[in-house]
């Protein structure tokens, strides 16, 4: 089994690039923004308390998202590996991760880290709120709080994977499919 984190801050293109990596290499896709937003979808209680977390720019509580990925983890048995993408968000979610994937005898292959500055971040994320149809993308007050919660919490995800040699860092400026190659070219050191 082989299991990946795209890692990154908000707009820095981890969900353009998780649905080139799956489909490259057969990855199931785990994002857990998607499937709080599939949650707001369906008009769940977790999802109408979601969706007043993440419209102020805030984390959705770990034991919610922990409990979303170890279902996820459960349901797909005959998965080859994961791609995880927007999990973990904090230390609390990663040491979770591990204890999860430890059950399962497998554990993190490596954590690709996009690099992106944050004006180019907000820019991005203004954009795809003019037609994404996201309330969390449309306001820019709102951007700068989920930047300030990667900072605040996010970014001591990858010092975590770092003790363990994990990290590797790509540059997420410039064209998605240069971007895309680069990604592709440190998953295939891991993969030898
Ligand atoms: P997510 O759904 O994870 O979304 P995101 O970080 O905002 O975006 P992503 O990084 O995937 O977007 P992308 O760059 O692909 O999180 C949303 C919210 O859910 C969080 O704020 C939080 O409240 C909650 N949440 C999710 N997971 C959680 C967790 N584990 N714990 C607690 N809370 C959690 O795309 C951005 C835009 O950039 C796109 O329009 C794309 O087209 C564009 N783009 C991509 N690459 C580009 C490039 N190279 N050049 C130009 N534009 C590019």
């Amino acid at each position: 089994m082989f299991n990946l984190i795209l890692f990154g801050p908000p707009g820095s293109g981890k969900g353009t690039q998780s649905e080139k990596l799956i489909a490259t290499y057969g990855l199931k896709h785990l994002s857990t923004g998607d499937l709080l937003r599939n949650e707001i979808a369906a008009q769940t209680p977790l999802g109408l308390e979601a969706k007043n977390i993440m419209d102020k720019g805030q984390l959705v509580p770990d034991e919610v998202v922990i409990g979303m990925i170890s279902s996820a983890l459960d349901n797909n048995p005959d998965a080859k590996g994961f791609l995880f993408d927007g999990f973990p968000r904090t230390s609390a979610q990663a040491e979770a991760l591990d204890r999860l994937l430890e059950l399962k005898k497998t554990s993190i292959a490596v954590m690709l880290a996009l690099e992106v500055g944050e004006e180019e971040l907000i820019s991005r994320l203004l954009k795809r709120g003019e037609t994404s149809g996201r309330s969390d993308d449309t306001n820019e007050t709102i951007i700068r709080a989920r930047i300030a919660e990667y900072r605040n919490k996010t970014a001591a995800v990858a010092d975590y994977y770092k003790k363990f040699n994990k990290v590797e860092v790509v540059k997420g400026e410039g064209g998605i499919e240069d971007i895309f190659n680069a990604l592709c070219a440190q998953l295939e050191k891991k993969r030898q």
